[in-house]
């Protein structure tokens, strides 16, 4: 029998938390096979609800979950961790400047980085959901220097996940018959969405959409880089099971593998491909195998798209140069 992989997550009683929890107990983030124990990781007032969704779980009896623990302290949550979920985060509340919500995430990021690189175990994954959350993975891999620079990640899957299904709408194709489709740059309003190496049913993606560039600029990539808003907007409360459902997306594509032929889109540390400033925490187009993930090399990028990643890719830069003026990085 397999040693249960342990998984801690946090913000484990939030909203998020509460879609991912259970699918993580089920066996879709690892696979069908493999058994998972939970760390969920809550500050103090966020506790007992854990607790409620702790007892759920048990009452789901899932055979591969074989045990739960919740902590309000990051050192004994990342401890034996091999795979980190890091959710909970400091949102944007009315009239705070961008700075202050640096800084807020810092004072949650910074300390557990810290704990992960102190407890974590050597094989640790981290994926970042938590917004800012590409500048959130920044701060906790500065904090974490013994652990290898690429275990951290950030969530661009949500993303991702969106462009596919738009442009499945819009060509009347259905989502697996879309491939090589990129999100760029910062999990923001400024990403950029990138169908210019995509195919639909194996014919490129521009020809699928009839050369429709307008509607590329026009609608498909506001409506991808905006649809965070317009789930607040008609449901009332931010996304959730859709982004409890990429980040199992984001750490199974991670640990087993792309499919032959295509690829995925994952915030990752750069090493100065397509032009990102290497150490920048930016989306690219990822080909993964046996838990490793590599950046796709040699990609045409044309004059639309190098406009668009290169503005998405300066934000990323800005945040990055207010943390350190912060002293978070
Ligand atoms: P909720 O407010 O429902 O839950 C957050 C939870 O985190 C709360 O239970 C809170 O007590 C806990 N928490 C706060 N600080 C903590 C700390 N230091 N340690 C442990 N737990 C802590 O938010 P939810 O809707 O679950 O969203 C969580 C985060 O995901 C937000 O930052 C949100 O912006 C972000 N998102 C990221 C997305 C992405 O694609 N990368 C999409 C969805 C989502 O908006």
């Amino acid at each position: 029998t397999r040693t249960p992989v342990n998984v801690t997550v946090t913000g484990a009683a939030g909203q998020i938390g509460y879609a991912l929890l259970f699918r993580i107990a089920s066996g879709h983030l690892l696979g069908a096979d493999v058994p998972v124990k939970l760390r969920l990781l809550e500050i103090p007032q966020g506790v007992k609800a854990a607790e409620g969704t702790a007892m759920e779980l048990d009452d789901c009896a899932f055979p591969l979950l074989k045990g739960i623990d919740i902590f309000d302290d990051p050192n004994q949550g990342f401890e034996g961790a091999n795979v980190a979920l890091l959710v909970g985060a400091r949102p944007r509340t009315k009239g705070m400047e961008r700075g202050d919500l640096l800084a807020a995430n810092g004072g949650i990021f910074k300390p557990q980085g810290k704990a992960i690189n102190d407890h974590a175990a050597d094989d640790i994954k981290v994926l970042v959901v938590g917004n800012p959350a590409n500048t959130n993975a920044l701060i906790a891999q500065a904090a974490a220097p013994d652990v290898p620079a690429e275990r951290f990640t950030a969530m661009t899957r949500l993303d991702h996940n969106r462009a596919l299904t738009q442009l499945a709408q819009k060509t009347g194709a259905s989502v697996e018959d879309i491939k090589r489709l990129t999100i760029w740059g910062n999990h923001s309003a400024t990403q950029y969405p990138d169908i210019f190496q995509a195919s639909v049913a194996g014919k490129p993606a521009i020809e699928a959409i009839g050369g429709d560039e307008k509607w590329l600029a026009d609608e498909f990539i506001p409506t991808v880089a905006k649809r965070g808003a317009a789930i607040i907007e008609a449901r009332g409360a931010s996304s959730a099971a859709s982004a409890a459902n990429a980040a199992i997306d984001h750490v199974h594509t991670w640990v087993n593998g792309t499919a032959e032929g295509d690829w995925t889109s994952m915030g990752i540390p750069s090493d100065g491909s397509y032009g990102v400033p290497e150490g920048l925490i930016s989306s690219f187009p990822v080909t993964t195998k046996d838990g490793k993930y590599e950046i796709v090399q040699g990609l045409d990028i044309n004059e639309f798209s190098r406009a668009r990643i290169d503005a998405s890719v300066k934000e990323l830069a800005e945040e990055r140069d207010a943390v350190r003026e912060l002293g978070l990085i």
